[in-house]
C-alpha cells in the first residue's frame, strides 16, 4: 500500500521489487484506506516521500516507472541503468549530445577524444565533484579510492553548511 508512512523509495527498494512477478499497489483517498485491509492484505507499506497526496495514484506510477526500469530490457542497455544517478552510490554525470558548440557552449574535448579510459576518469571524477556539491550525505560511507579524494575536498564543509 502507498502512505505517508511506509518506507522510503529509494532505488534499493525499487530494485527489490523488480524480483517479483506480481504486485499489487493498493491507493488510499482521502483518509486513506480501512485499518483492516491494512491488517488482513497490505505485506508492505510504501511512501514516495514526505508530503500527503490527496490520492496515491501518482505514487503507484513513480512505483511502476522507478521498478520497471530494474527489469531487463525496459532500459535498451543494462549498463545505462547500471551507471545511472545512485546506483554506485553517487549523482549521474553531466552528458552532452549535439551540436558540439551551441552559443558558445562547448562539448568537453575529452568526450571527444575517443580515449575512453579518459572519458571514464573524467565522467567520475564529474559524477564525485556534483555528488560531494549536491549530496554530500550520499558520500558519507563510501570508501574512496585515492583518486576519489582528488575530486573531493571541501565535501565535508558542504556537509556541515548543509547541517547548519
Ligand atoms: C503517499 C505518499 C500519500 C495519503 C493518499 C492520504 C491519500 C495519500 N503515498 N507516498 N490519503 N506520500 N498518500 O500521500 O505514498
Amino acid at each position: 500500500m502507498l502512505s505517508p508512512q511506509g518506507r522510503k523509495l529509494d532505488f534499493r527498494l525499487a530494485e527489490d521489487l523488480a524480483q517479483y512477478s506480481q504486485i499489487i499497489l493498493i491507493c488510499g483517498r482521502y483518509e486513506g484506506v480501512d485499518e483492516r485491509v491494512i491488517q488482513y492484505l497490505v505485506t508492505d507499506e510504501i511512501s514516495i516521500g514526505d508530503y500527503v497526496l490527496t490520492g496515491a495514484e501518482p505514487a503507484a506510477v513513480v512505483i511502476v516507472d522507478a521498478v520497471s526500469r530494474f527489469i531487463p530490457h525496459v532500459v535498451g542497455k543494462a549498463e545505462s541503468v547500471r551507471h545511472d544517478s545512485f546506483y554506485d552510490g553517487l549523482l549521474d554525470f553531466p552528458h552532452y549530445t549535439r551540436p558540439r558548440d551551441f552559443k558558445g557552449m562547448k562539448v568537453p574535448d575529452v568526450l571527444l577524444s575517443g580515449d575512453h579510459r579518459k572519458i571514464d576518469s573524467w565522467r567520475q571524477k564529474k559524477s564525485l565533484e556534483k555528488t560531494s556539491r549536491l549530496r554530500p550525505d550520499l558520500l558519507k560511507n563510501r570508501k574512496f579510492s585515492s583518486e576519489d579524494k582528488k575530486y573531493t575536498r571541501g565535501s565535508k564543509d558542504s556537509k556541515e553548511r548543509q547541517e547548519r
